[in-house]
Parts: structure tokens; sequence; C-alpha cells
């Protein structure tokens, strides 16, 4: 076969396996076949030097021709094999827009929360700021200077928790923080702590972790009028004008006189249900005057100063509040619970 003929018969395999070609990567090979640095084409025209001048430059000619036609041949190839491609691509990836689209939840308040956020905006408004303590708290603090001396039978009031170091407890109640409150500050004194205590307690309204808001305050010639002024307030703006509020005489070591705060029940509207125990009211809050041995405890003259303090249950709040029947549920996380919730507040 002539040189001419050989370049001609290269070229027109060279087409018809491009024609052929099923992918990219068997292009990219074919390419290098024909058309590389040491590809058919460049070897056949190795031997282009030994003809004489004027056949070479027809022969040149010829190869170039050749070449670009291999190059347009492949650069269409090419085209219609990546259009494949993506095609291929495009199908296997395919997105269905009509689906509705992964969610992410956003969360919200937990009732407790948002009641215990609630009631302390409403004291800060009054002119209360927020006072905070440890929920491992030192007996001194939790009992001693609380007016609740080791053996008096108080201390069996609140079903403490003891922790391994001695001294400590979990803290029964916020009033601890009352202490330390006094330690720190001088009057007049206007302070709320909200935290979380804990009893060995468990029944539909007594839960073993709770949260208490305390409140304190001291000045000259504060009064038991003040107190109730201030929780009539408080109430009012969490319950509504229409609120039944009921105060009861009680005993606390650390106050005196003592009383406790109860609500008509909400949850049956007074008729007497497993909340309220059939008496159509539910106790919120224990308070009274800071008794003066608590004063001289913290160093507070109780000639010149006299005081009011207040604990109250926030989740007691929240069932009146929210309708709950049982405490409990606020704290199980189930999420159809905790949902009915969401946005309100
Ligand atoms: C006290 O804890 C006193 N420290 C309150 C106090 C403070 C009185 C300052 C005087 C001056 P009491 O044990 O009654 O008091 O609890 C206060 C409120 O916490 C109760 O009225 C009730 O609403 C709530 N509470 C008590 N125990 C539980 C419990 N186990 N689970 C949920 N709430 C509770």
């Amino acid at each position: 076969m002539s040189l001419k003929e050989q370049i001609e018969s290269l070229g027109k395999e060279a087409v018809e396996l491009i024609k052929k070609a099923e992918n990219l990567s068997s292009l990219s090979a074919l390419r290098v076949e024909y058309l590389g640095k040491k590809g058919k084409l460049k070897n056949i025209l190795k031997t282009l030097g030994k003809l004489p001048p004027e056949e070479r430059k027809e022969i040149g000619q010829l190869a170039n021709r050749v070449k670009e036609e291999i190059e347009t041949v492949l650069k269409e190839k090419e085209g219609e094999l990546k259009a494949k491609a993506l095609e291929e691509e495009l199908r296997k990836n395919r997105i269905d827009i009509t689906l509705p689209s992964g969610w992410i939840e956003a969360g919200s308040s937990h009732p407790v929360i948002s009641t215990l956020i609630e009631i302390s905006e409403t004291f800060i408004s009054m002119g209360f700021s927020v006072a905070e303590g440890p929920e491992v708290e030192e007996e001194k603090y939790n009992f001693d200077m609380l007016n609740i001396p080791p053996d008096h039978p108080a201390r069996d009031m609140q079903d403490t928790f003891f922790v391994n170091k001695d001294g400590f407890v979990l803290r029964t109640h916020t009033s601890p923080v009352q202490i330390r409150a006094m330690l720190t500050r001088k009057p007049p004194i206007a302070v709320i702590a909200p935290g979380r205590v804990y009893r060995k307690d468990a029944d539909p309204t007594h839960s073993p972790m709770f949260h208490q808001i305390e409140g304190l305050m001291v000045d000259e010639n504060v009064t038991f009028k003040d107190l109730k002024g201030i929780l009539k307030i408080f109430l009012e703006s969490v319950f509504g004008k229409d609120v039944k509020i009921r105060f009861r005489p009680s005993y606390f070591p650390f106050t005196e006189p003592s009383a406790e705060v109860d609500i008509g029940c909400t949850v049956c509207g007074g008729s007497g249900c497993r909340v309220c125990k059939g008496t159509g009211w539910l106790e919120i809050l224990g308070c009274g005057m800071v008794d003066p041995n608590v004063f001289e405890a913290v160093g507070i003259d109780p000639e010149k100063y006299t005081g009011f303090a207040f604990g109250l249950g926030v989740e007691r709040i929240a069932m009146l509040r929210y309708r709950i029947n049982d405490i409990r549920l606020l704290f199980e996380n189930d999420m159809r619970f905790n949902h009915q919730f969401k946005g309100i507040r």
C-alpha cells in the first residue's frame, strides 16, 4: 500500500472507530492512539523524509487534512458523549420537587420555663432584681441560718436529698438564696431567686425536682400589707383580675407571722378534682414576715428593719395556668404533650 493509501485508510479507520466510541474514556484512548505523539499518524509520517520533495508536500497536506478530519469527528463525538453523560447523570439524580422537604422543627420554651420567665418579669417590672445560689447547698444556708437548727422538727417538713459531702444537701427550697442575698447586700433589698429545688416527693402535685421563685424585700417599715399587695399584683398579672386568692395562716421557722396562698383551682373551676384534692383550692406559695432570728443570723438589725419573704411553686402555677392535671406530665418529655405549648410565649 502506498503511503497515501495508508494515510487515507488510517483516517477512515479512525473516523469509524470514533463514531462507534461509547464513552469519553474510550474516546480519549482513540485520540492518543491516532493523533498522540507516538500515535499511528505520527508513525506513518516518519517515512515522509524518504520521499521526493514534490510528493512530500502532497502527502504532508493529505496528512494534515486527515488529522483535521479526525479532530473534527473527535470533537463532535466528544460533545455528543458529554451531553449523553450529563443526561445520564441528571436521570440518576432526579429530584422530585413535588415531594415535601425534610424539616427541622423549631424549638420552643417548656411551659415551666415560660411560666418562670413570665413570673420573674412581673417582679422585675416592680423593681426586684434577680439573685442566684447553688443547687448543692450548704446545710447552714438551707436550714441553720433560716432558724432551723439540726434537731428542729421542721427539718422533717422537707424530705431532703443528702449528698456524699458532709454539711451539704440538694437545696430543698430557694430560701437559702435569701440568706446569701442578706449576707452580701445592704437594705433596702428587693430580690427574687428563681431556680430548681429537690425533695423526696412524688404524686400528682409533687415532683422530686421542681422550681421555686423566692422573693425577699427588706427595708424600714415593710409590712404584711406590702406583702399582700405585691402578691396580689403578681397573681392578677399571671391569672387575670378575676383570680380567686386565699391567704391561710401557716408556719415557717424563718417567717413570723406566716401564711400560705391558695388559688381557686382552674382545672375543675372549684368543683373539686384530683389536682385540688377535692377542695377547689391549690396551694401555690408560702410567705411571711422575716423572723427576727433570721435577721440576727445575717447581721441585719431587727429593730430597724422589717421584711417579707415568699417562696412560690412554679409548676403549680403552670398547672393552674394551662389546666394540667398531673405535675409529672411536665417532666415526662412526651412530645405530644410538649407540642401543645408551642408558640405560647
Ligand atoms: C417553702 O419551700 C418555703 N421555703 C416557702 C417560703 C419562703 C415561706 C419564704 C416563707 C418565706 P413549701 O414547702 O410550702 O415552702 O413550698 C413552697 C411551694 O412550693 C408550695 O406552695 C408549692 O407550690 C411548691 N411545692 C412544694 N413541694 C413541691 C413539690 N414536691 N413539687 C412541686 N411543687 C412543690
